[in-house]
């Protein structure tokens, strides 16, 4: 729906418009839910090259499935080039605006742009959630060289292979390490995003900019027991592994202390019958913290305690270390830009860190990274309720277009 009215306003109701036709794509009936590589996917994915499209750019997918649309200025081929984007996969009952309002944000700035010293690219990555592998970043870890191959064995819940999910949906698993981008000719990498937080609603501000984002690790633990007649085993004779996976729950939330945030969101047990004691539970543990050094002391302490628990009840554990990515502190220079642009349009500036990752922070291997966050309502998010307003992503239009005519100065 290509929009004449350019106005920050107009373009913010297009976002809009544009990101409850994106909530339609689910892989779930009732509720989205948009992992890596379904159909629902690539439907959403094709509903942004066609905006990208209509708003004059070359678009394309690439060998892991991103959406990528290219603007080339008036005067032909640019020597530099700034990237724009986020992602376009979501958690399961997920909002509408994590991650989709960036790619749109993006591409409703691209619809205003007349002219500029350098290009324009927009990118909509396919997993950023990591929701059906466990690993995230899947998208940007490939435009930033930073790609893990072993992950490429990966099995999902069904088990079926990353790789044979890669080539499904269209895209060429011995293709991805050619899918990097260059980065000689970046300016680099700006991501619009809600803050899935409280600080902007509290400072009554519409955006705000992030000043770092925090490292996060992911985990798998299966604590492995007896399964039993739940009749008549004996308590004291049990070997039952999904007490010794609660046991472990309450011991990640007890650690969470000083800053760190650690979490439990999966949690599998077989054989899963009311009369048969556990046999296996297997649990995710998510830890995150600003700081590196303070995130890897509560992971060796959590895994320590997970053995312990193990022994104490006569159980084999496995802990399984999925993925680790480090604090990134945003650009000071792009900051500046950011700031000065907020400034402009008539806002207080704040500076805020992301407890959230996100593909900026995997972006930062290509160069200088900046993130503007935009207020969501009750800082909801991965929740269906997650909500913006029109005014607000007016702000954050019109503050990520002068970002772009202040680089172009
Ligand atoms: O988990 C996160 O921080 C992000 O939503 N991927
Ligand atoms: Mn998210
Ligand atoms: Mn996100």
């Amino acid at each position: 729906m290509p929009t004449t009215d350019v106005s920050p306003a107009a373009l913010a109701a297009a976002v809009l418009d544009r990101a409850d036709r994106l909530a339609a794509c689910s892989e779930e009936p009732g509720r989205l839910t948009r992992r890596f590589a379904p159909p629902a996917l690539a439907a959403a994915g094709d509903l942004v090259l066609g905006w990208m499209g209509d708003a004059g750019m070359t678009a394309r997918r690439d060998a892991i499935g991103n959406v990528v649309g290219r603007w080339e200025p008036p005067g032909g081929a640019a020597a530099s080039t700034l990237l724009l984007g986020s992602h376009l996969d979501t958690v399961r009952d997920a909002g509408r605006y994590d991650g989709m309002l960036g790619v749109l944000v993006a591409l409703a700035c691209v619809e205003r742009l007349r002219d500029a010293p350098f290009a324009v690219e927009v990118f909509g990555f396919a997993d950023e959630e990591g929701v059906r592998y466990g690993t995230a970043y899947l998208g940007s870890s490939v435009v930033a060289g930073t790609f893990d191959r072993d992950a490429l064995g990966r099995r999902d819940a069904d088990g079926v292979a990353m790789a044979d999910a890669i080539a499904a949906f269209g895209g060429d698993p011995a293709a991805l390490d050619g899918a990097r981008r260059d980065r000689e000719d970046l300016l680099g990498y700006v991501e619009v995003h809600i803050e899935q937080g409280p600080v902007l609603e509290a400072e009554d501000l519409p955006v705000g900019v992030v000043t770092g984002i925090a490292g996060q690790n992911r985990a798998e633990v299966t604590f492995a027991g007896v399964p039993g007649h739940a009749g008549t085993v004996p308590m004291a004779l049990r070997r039952d592994a999904l007490v010794a996976a609660a046991e472990l729950v309450t011991a990640v939330e007890a650690r969470a202390t000083d800053g760190l945030v650690a979490t439990v969101g999966e949690l599998r047990v077989e054989p899963g019958a009311s009369n048969v004691i556990p046999a296996r539970a297997r649990l995710s543990v998510d830890v995150r913290h600003l700081d590196d050094a303070a995130r890897e002391a509560a992971v060796a302490d959590l895994r320590e305690r997970a053995r312990a628990i193990a022994s104490s009840r006569g159980l084999d554990v496995a802990w399984t270390a999925v993925q680790a990515t480090g604090a990134v502190a945003c650009s000071p220079a792009l900051m500046t830009e950011l700031e000065a642009a907020v400034a402009d349009a008539g806002a207080r500036v704040v500076r805020l860190p992301s407890g959230a990752g996100h593909d900026a922070a995997v972006m930062s291997n290509l160069g200088d990274i900046a993130m503007l966050f935009v207020r969501c309502a009750g800082g909801i998010s991965h929740n269906p309720a997650e909500a913006v307003t029109a005014q607000d992503v007016a702000v954050a239009i019109d503050v990520t277009s002068r970002v772009l005519d202040r680089l172009g100065r």
